[in-house]
């Protein structure tokens, strides 16, 4: 494996790579750091006020274009972009890892996921239907229309940097809609580099309307001016619950629509007839894979007591051996860093907090801080918990799995239940009653339940997102195209009467 003398030569070479010209990533008050090392890798520039409202000026013009552009045509941008991202897989991938600190697999997986939903949406660009609805009337049709909706401001997180961005900019594209993107302010390369490529595809493409594509690297106050701006009919947010609460409230106030992804807390079911080679390596990748830090990473785990203490000899084999490090420096490593300081703060304070409610900690501590005192490595913790208190009800962003052994179905199905989010789930179970029970309306109250698979690493293919305090959106497969689409439903009257709907009489002559 390549070592760079130091990342940030890395990060040049993978920028001028994938041809991001060099001022946007050496100058600026913005510093990026790498949560690999800790050190600087390059300079951004913020966007300013003016800058925002520039590129909210250029999306509405360039809408009122890309609007009229058959949606087949508007697919072929997005199938150009595809290929752009197939080629720049490596690259892209490679700078993900850089970024947001994901093992190598994961950071091209990123890739892969943009590559998939770009392919999802190219067919979509010829399947944009309505239907044709039977009329009460004689004489009358009546059908339904999906018309483009307008500039779609998306707001996106350090933890899927770009993928994110794609299942919301792939469809927004073919449905006829400009994006403006406001990145994390902690992966700002990677949004560059995806932006370059968009403008790759576009040229190839030809007549794309300029600023169908924008990208503005801030603070939250960026974020809050699209979120303002009555230009923009959707917003789509990805983030914490404290986000979403600031964001939905604030859309709904000026009936703009949202799409919300906000916290998990996502749990596991373990049933006795559980295969449990199968169910290990399942629960190690969703809760230790990307150190934690996927929305639908794996929190909770619920173990049938006939098969729990193996169970759970087994995983603390896997946590107490994991390769943990810094995977560019190091082959089978499968736990990159924590993003940064702040974030192994809070998971130290929320073992602690843990321990004190009668929690057994096993893991959780820093590792090679001695090479990299400025990054933040852990090894993923195991708690058994006494009950379901405490910090297991909150989502921390970190690699916590917290444990409780169960006797009845029914109870653990309740417990999974009883937390504040419902974004992910997973059973693993071989008894078909129990998997049909699950996956039934009084089973898991989530927007994705899973059987005998975790939770993490869904396909694009179906919607994505979840219930209660998880923000109720839908992003990617599926019909969640709906979102950025304007429904009409028109009548018409081709006979020489004009019949009322209902039976109503109005007979004015
Ligand atoms: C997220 O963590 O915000 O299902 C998204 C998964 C990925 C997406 C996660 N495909 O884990």
């Amino acid at each position: 494996m390549t070592v760079a003398t130091t990342l940030a030569t890395d990060v040049r070479d993978l920028l001028h790579d994938l041809g991001v010209p060099r001022d946007r990533f050496s100058q600026g008050s913005r510093v990026v750091r790498s949560p690999l090392t800790g050190e600087i890798v390059a300079h951004v520039q913020d966007a300013g006020r003016a800058d925002v409202e520039k590129a909210v000026t250029q999306a509405k013009t360039a809408f009122l274009e890309w609007r009229s552009v058959p949606a087949p045509k508007r697919g072929e941008l997005v199938r150009v972009l595809g290929e752009e991202l197939r080629r720049a897989k490596t690259s892209l991938g490679r700078l993900v890892t850089i970024e947001a600190g994901k093992i190598p697999s994961e950071g091209e997986g990123e890739v892969q996921e943009m590559i998939d939903i770009c392919d999802f949406a190219v067919g979509l660009s010829r399947q944009l239907y309505g239907l044709t609805i039977a009329s009460e009337r004689p004489n009358h049709r009546m059908m339904e229309q999906w018309h483009p909706l307008g500039p779609v401001g998306v707001i996106t997180s350090f933890n899927f940097p770009v993928a994110v961005w794609s299942w919301n900019a792939a469809l927004a594209f073919v449905c006829g809609n400009p994006v403006i993107w406001k990145p994390s302010e902690k992966t700002p390369l990677t949004a560059l580099a995806v932006q370059v490529l968009f403008e790759r595809a576009a040229a190839k493409v030809g007549r794309v309307p300029h600023g169908l594509s924008t990208v503005l690297i801030g603070d939250r106050d960026v974020g809050e001016v699209l979120v303002d701006d009555p230009r923009v009919p959707l917003v789509s947010a990805t983030g914490s619950t404290a986000m979403g609460r600031m964001v939905g409230p604030r859309l709904a106030q000026r009936f703009a629509r949202s799409i919300l992804e906000l916290g998990g807390n996502n749990a596991s079911i373990v049933c006795p007839s559980a295969d449990l080679d199968l169910a290990l390596r399942a629960i190690s990748f969703a809760a230790i894979g990307t150190a934690g830090q996927r929305c639908t990473s794996l929190r909770r785990l619920f173990i049938h007591d006939t098969v729990y203490d193996e169970l759970v000899v087994r995983l603390q084999q896997v946590y107490g051996s994991v390769r943990i490090g810094n995977p560019l420096a190091n082959d089978g490593v499968l736990a990159g860093p924590l993003i940064d300081g702040d974030a192994f703060e809070r998971m130290q304070n929320v073992l602690l907090e843990a321990q004190k409610l009668g929690g057994e900690v096993y893991g959780g501590e820093r590792v090679d801080d001695d090479k990299y005192p400025s990054a933040y490595y852990v090894r993923p913790a195991l708690v058994e918990m006494p009950a379901q208190i405490g910090p297991m009800l909150r989502e921390t962003f970190a690699p916590i799995l917290y444990v409780m052994k169960y006797s009845d179905f029914d109870v653990a199905l309740a417990l999974h239940n009883d937390v504040p989010q419902g974004l992910s789930s997973s059973i693993f179970s071989n008894d078909v009653r129990e998997v049909e029970k699950f996956l039934s309306v009084s089973g898991s109250d989530c927007g994705i339940a899973n059987a005998n698979i975790g939770p993490s690493g869904a396909e694009i293919g179906g919607a994505f997102g979840g219930e209660k305090e998880t923000g109720g959106g839908r992003e990617a497969g599926s019909d969640a195209w709906k979102a950025y689409m304007r429904r009409v439903t028109s009548t018409i009257n081709f006979g020489h009467e004009l019949p009322l709907a209902q039976g109503v009489r109005f007979d004015v002559g």
